[in-house]
């Protein structure tokens, strides 16, 4: 393919940047601008000189020679000094030199099609650029490395050998009984459905991972909602006054706790106003209670209910939550039936046990981020069919004739294979590639 060229390391000064060429014909482009006095061996680093329309620059040039590469096509890396004007420089005499600047994406798209990675691993090293919390950079490891990818294929290859013996009952049927096969076939299918469900059960874990939990901090003004946020993310994040109505928006912020994501929202407090503005902001704090997984109401330990309360209490009856009582460090003056944490945001009193209940309600026990687990919507969504589709030919081995069954079983296996991008369409597999960095 014709070579493509991007600076594979961000954007910035640094001390070195590294320019990345790969397509047919990359050393020859390489060699237009670059001279040293070895003769350039794959693998090995060289150093020489990086010369065009006025810059001379002493850099380090490594071949990887197809199909021994990443995109599995000739990749040419220089290493030269970072610096966002030089690395420009050097990008645009590549271009100069016949190749032309990649797309998001692009190298690792490439790796797909010419057979190095699957399209789920590719999707894993995404992941892994992006992770944000240890057990996300695991899952995408994970991923990554192949994990989904061989179970799955194991999976296609006993739809396989099933497809092999129908085939064959219907081109011999003097050879083989159709019910013994069918009845094959079904025992396979139910050991197929068990694995499916194995795998769609870690998805829950995954959405903790990899989204997180969306936890929304609701009160009254003043009571602390914001104090609290800075206190859960260890540092002072949002303005704190003394002033009721200081948050007008709502600001969002996530911890890693354990092995999953919380995000809070911090919201302006609900109360009757007049100003447009605070309105605007409690508008939004209402609209987000509706996205939120859990919600932390916030009252005063140190005043009695007022209407504002009565009335959160009410619209977050039916919503997982938790009832925080702040200002601990107060005289107390609230009592409540439902069950609470008693805090004070302000000298961080039960902070980690708001945590510790937030993750409770989620992860039951702690996740295993050792194994696989399933983080990525599109896989969800193919296992999901897959498995409808593979109770529907179990049922249908009971009652149908070969031919209907072996029709089934290739489109179970097709709804498989675009986990590992083997019968995937082409604009599927342009939008996975889109998410990467440049130069990946
Ligand atoms: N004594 C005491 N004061 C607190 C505590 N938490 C917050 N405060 C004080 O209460 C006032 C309001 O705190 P904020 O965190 O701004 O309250 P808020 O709920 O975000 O207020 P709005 O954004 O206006 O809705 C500030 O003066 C804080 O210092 C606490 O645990 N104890
Ligand atoms: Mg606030």
């Amino acid at each position: 393919m014709k070579p493509i060229v991007a600076v594979s390391t961000p954007v910035g000064a640094g001390a070195i940047s590294i320019v990345r060429l790969s397509g047919d014909g990359a050393l020859d482009i390489a060699l237009k601008v670059f001279s040293c006095k070895q003769k350039i061996q794959p693998r090995l680093v060289t150093l020489g000189t990086f010369s065009y329309n006025g810059i001379k620059e002493r850099c380090l040039l490594v071949y990887f020679k197809a199909p021994h590469s990443y995109t599995g096509e000739d990749i040419v890396e220089f290493q030269c000094h970072g610096g966002e004007l030089l690395t420009r420089e050097v990008l645009k005499a590549l271009v100069e030199n016949g190749a032309r600047l990649a797309e998001n994406g692009e190298f690792t798209k490439r790796a797909f099609l010419n057979g190095k990675v699957s399209l789920d691993s590719a999707e894993g090293i995404i992941d892994v650029i992006n992770a944000g919390t240890e057990a996300e950079l695991k899952a995408g490891y994970n991923l990554m490395s192949g994990k989904l990818y061989s179970e799955v294929k194991a999976l296609q290859e006993s739809i396989t050998d099933e497809l092999a013996s129908i085939d064959m009952t219907l081109d011999y049927p003097e050879h083989d009984d159709e019910g013994e096969t069918l009845a094959h076939t079904k025992n396979v299918l139910v050991e197929v459905e068990k694995k499916l469900n194995e795998l769609l059960s870690t998805a829950s874990a995954g959405k903790l991972i990899k989204s997180g939990v969306n936890a929304i901090i609701v009160g009254k003004p003043n009571v602390g909602k914001s104090s609290l946020l800075n206190a859960l993310l260890g540092e002072d994040r949002a303005i704190v006054t003394d002033i009721a109505g200081t948050t007008r928006d709502t600001i969002t912020e996530s911890i890693s706790y354990k092995d999953i994501k919380i995000n809070f929202i911090d919201t302006a407090g609900v109360h009757d106003s007049t100003n447009l503005v605070e309105q605007l902001g409690i508008d939004r704090t209402k609209k987000a209670l509706e996205s939120a997984d859990i919600v932390l109401l916030m009252l005063d330990s140190s005043s009695k209910l007022s209407e504002e309360d009565r009335e959160l209490l009410k619209l977050t009856e039916n919503k997982k939550r938790i009832i925080i009582l702040n200002k601990a460090d107060k005289k107390k003056a609230l009592e409540i039936k439902d069950k609470y944490i008693l805090i004070s945001a302000k000298n961080g009193e039960n902070i980690e046990r708001v945590k510790e209940e937030i993750y409770s309600t989620f992860a039951s026990g702690t996740i295993d981020t050792s194994g696989l687990i399933l983080t990525n919507v599109r896989h969800i969504e193919a296992l999901e069919s897959a498995h409808k589709i593979c109770e529907e030919t179990i049922d249908a081995c009971e009652i149908h004739t070969p031919d209907i069954v072996s029709f089934m079983l290739k489109e179970l296996w097709a709804e498989l294979g675009k986990i590992t991008g083997e019968t995937e369409t082409e604009s599927i597999i342009d939008a996975i590639f889109s998410k990467f960095c440049l130069g990946k």
